[in-house]
């Protein structure tokens, strides 16, 4: 995890620490800090970490201004980021319990004490969420942005059940996560990476009005979006790290029929015959070993990448060689005398897939593509 500056003064422990990420928000402050200050005057023992990455916008003048000893900026220069923001934010918080939220208005902060309420109950997490009865979000959503939730909401189904998992109104115990380096968010989804990694069981969704923001602009672009892909394949691994192996290595294998059938198609095509079978059938083989040992090296062993290269070329070749005998002899069979047919490539290749696929997956984990101590989880 990246670090981040220190903050110079400590108050007395409050209750719960409101942690704002913010990006260019200077003007969104003022009427955010006005409406805590609501909810603080509601009896809500609250201290506020705005965790800014140098917006140069004249957010630490409005900081400044306001004068609010409750209310402490701690400006990033180096590091950048939404989600490296919070968890510098976590490491900072003084508060038994943390609230995350944007600066733009978008979440009420007049839910805090509903958020306060659900975890000094048996909640383990509290998601200000738009999907559940009584949450709503302000029209004017485009549809475009609306399917981009909704998509992304689904993707996240594999790990939670909450409703509505790319909310970033977040509330948790600042103790949820003990060991901060198994944190790894890339992109926005925060909340979605502490509910999975902190394996919590109990999220509570208070319903939220979701506001379109006034000032300053959305900072969710389409790199944010691709990053979201990533996180969930990275969360795949961690929670699911078997199927996460096996399921694309089942996927290239398949992928590397195709290869094989192209490969005997184009040879047959090229040289009309006069490479001879059984070296049409080899080369097509060596082929399409080479293609499966780049695609299962990178997607379905991607935590021993970094380990030597030409040792697991040699294993998986190794290895490779008992289904690819069971493929080789079955086309040879079905081949007949003089044409190599595509459809008999197919077969021997099914056949020698079915058999090497599981096997294949077992020893190659367990011998050729071992995960070291430095491996990293993703
Ligand atoms: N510190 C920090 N804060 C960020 C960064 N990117 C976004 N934020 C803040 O994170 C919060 C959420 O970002 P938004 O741009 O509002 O994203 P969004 O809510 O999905 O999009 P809109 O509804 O259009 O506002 C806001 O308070 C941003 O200022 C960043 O790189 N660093
Ligand atoms: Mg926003």
């Amino acid at each position: 995890m990246e670090q981040c500056e220190p903050m110079n003064t400590r108050q007395p422990a409050p209750d719960v620490t409101v942690i704002v990420p913010t990006y260019q928000e200077a003007e969104s402050l003022p009427g955010l800090l006005d409406r805590l200050e609501a909810v603080r005057a509601g009896g809500v023992a609250l201290n506020v970490l705005i965790v800014d990455d140098d917006s140069q916008d004249g957010t630490e003048a409005v900081i400044a201004e306001m004068d609010r000893d409750w209310v402490r900026l701690l400006t990033r220069r180096e590091d950048r980021g939404l989600s490296s923001a919070v968890l510098c934010g976590i490491q900072e918080a003084t508060g038994e319990w943390c609230v995350v939220m944007d600066a733009d208005l978008s979440h009420p902060p007049e839910v805090i004490p509903d958020f306060l309420a659900a975890l000094r109950g048996d909640a383990d997490f509290v998601v200000g969420s738009r999907y559940v009865p009584g949450g709503s979000t302000e029209d004017g959503w485009g549809v475009l942005r609306w399917i981009n939730s909704k998509v992304a909401t689904v993707m996240a189904r594999p790990f939670t059940t909450v409703r509505d998992p790319m909310s970033g109104f977040l509330g948790f115990s600042r103790t949820l996560i003990d060991d901060s380096d198994v944190l790894d968010p890339v992109g926005y989804k925060i909340g979605l990476e502490l509910i999975v990694k902190g394996e919590c069981r109990h999220v509570e969704e208070v319903p939220i009005h979701f506001s379109t923001r006034r000032h300053g602009q959305s900072k969710l672009s389409l790199r944010v979006q691709l990053q979201y892909l990533n996180h969930i394949v990275r969360l795949a691994r961690w929670k699911y790290p078997r199927l996460s192996s096996f399921l694309p290595f089942a996927m290239v294998g398949v992928s590397g029929i195709g290869i094989y059938v192209l490969l005997l198609w184009i040879l047959e095509l090229v040289s009309g015959g006069t490479l001879g079978q059984d070296l049409q059938i080899i080369i097509a083989i060596v082929g399409a070993m080479f293609w499966n040992f780049t695609f299962d090296r990178w997607l379905a062993f991607w935590y021993a990448r970094k380990q030597p290269f030409l040792p697991q070329l040699l294993g998986f070749l190794a290895v490779c060689s008992i289904p690819v005998i069971v493929n080789f002899l079955i086309t040879r069979w079905l081949v007949g005398d003089d044409y190599v047919s595509p459809a008999a490539g197919a077969i021997g290749a099914f056949a020698g897939s079915v058999v090497g696929v599981v096997f294949n997956w077992l020893v190659m984990r367990s011998f050729i593509f071992r995960r070291s101590e430095s491996s990293s989880g993703n």
